[in-house]
């Protein structure tokens, strides 16, 4: 059976793994093309948009995909949201795993915002030595709050985004460990973190790193995200699947 996985996320490359040797399935994983040197992965790979939902159509249709799976970031919501116009018009099934966000432990000292423009206000006029953790692509939303000393982390260098003057920026790709953390944190004299709720276990240890320093972490909510048939793991992807082919081939 032919499957396409909206990827980019460390389920999707776990997901990538297990179909790769499995003789059930002929898999394709897709990439946005968001960084300059993906990691490798374990099945065949197309990179780059679709060209919105009637390109993502012409896609599935063109190569024949009998199911989808949707694997992205939990702060991906557009992708998802045309995965699902996608395969409601193209009458296919789609599965998205999901991942639990993080919750606040003893110790944690979290500030909820909605989204990264409220991140950049909540953080106040005092001039602050702040740990930027999302990324390139709204880097610019923090250039309001030029006050800020701002070490921020991401994958590629930004590209003449216009940026925060006081910017130290880290390249660096997950998953990261908590004693590095703790000490990028003290050495760089960190006063706050700034945060996605990415959940799972390749960046929980800055939010742990945060409580062990007494740090306050501003957390940015996750957009609402449409999804398929809810999963939970990859090896329920799996179960799912084959749930799909049996049922396709009336077996
Ligand atoms: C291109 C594929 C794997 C997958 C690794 C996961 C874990 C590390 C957490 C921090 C937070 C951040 C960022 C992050 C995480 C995993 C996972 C995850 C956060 C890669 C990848 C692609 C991307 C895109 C990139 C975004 C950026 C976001 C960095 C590969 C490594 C900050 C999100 O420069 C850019 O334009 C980068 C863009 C979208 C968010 C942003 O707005 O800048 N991810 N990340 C995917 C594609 O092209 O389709 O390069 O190999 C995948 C991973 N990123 O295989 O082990 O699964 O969550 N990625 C956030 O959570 O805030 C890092 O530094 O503490
Ligand atoms: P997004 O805002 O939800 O999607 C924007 C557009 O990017 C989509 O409409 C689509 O373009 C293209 N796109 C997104 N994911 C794609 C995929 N897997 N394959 C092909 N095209 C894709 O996406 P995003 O938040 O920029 O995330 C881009 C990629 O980075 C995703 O693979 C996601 O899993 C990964 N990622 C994102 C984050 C994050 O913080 N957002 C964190 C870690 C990993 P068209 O409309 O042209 O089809």
């Amino acid at each position: 059976m032919r499957v396409l996985i909206l990827g980019g996320t460390t389920e999707a490359a776990s997901l990538a793994r297990q179909l790769a040797g499995d003789t059930r399935f002929e898999a394709t994983l897709s990439l946005a093309g968001r960084t300059s040197a993906p990691a490798a992965q374990a099945l065949p790979t197309r990179i780059g948009g679709f060209g919105g939902v009637d390109g993502l159509v012409r896609y599935l249709e063109a190569e024949k995909i009998e199911a989808v799976v949707d694997a992205t970031h939990p702060y991906a919501a557009q992708m998802s949201a045309h995965a699902v116009a996608a395969c409601r018009q193209a009458g296919l099934p789609l599965a998205s795993l999901t991942r639990a966000p993080w919750t606040e432990q003893a110790g944690d000292c979290w500030q909820h915002v909605s989204n990264t423009e409220s991140a950049a206000m909540i953080l106040g006029d005092t001039p602050r030595r702040v740990f930027l953790t999302i990324g390139r692509q709204e880097l610019p939303v923090f250039a309001a709050a030029p006050q800020h000393r701002y070490l921020a982390r991401l994958i590629d260098a930004p590209k003449g985004e216009r940026l925060p003057p006081q910017l130290v920026l880290l390249q660096a790709r997950g998953p990261f460990d908590l004693a590095a953390e703790t000490a990028l944190m003290r050495d760089e004299r960190i006063d706050v973190v700034v945060s996605k709720n990415a959940g799972g276990g390749p960046t929980y240890a800055k939010i742990a790193a945060a409580r062990a320093l007494g740090l306050p972490v501003v957390m940015i909510a996750r957009p609402d995200k449409p999804a398929g048939h809810i999963v939970n793991s990859p090896n329920e992807t799996v179960q799912w699947l084959d749930h799909v082919r049996r049922s396709l081939r009336g077996v």
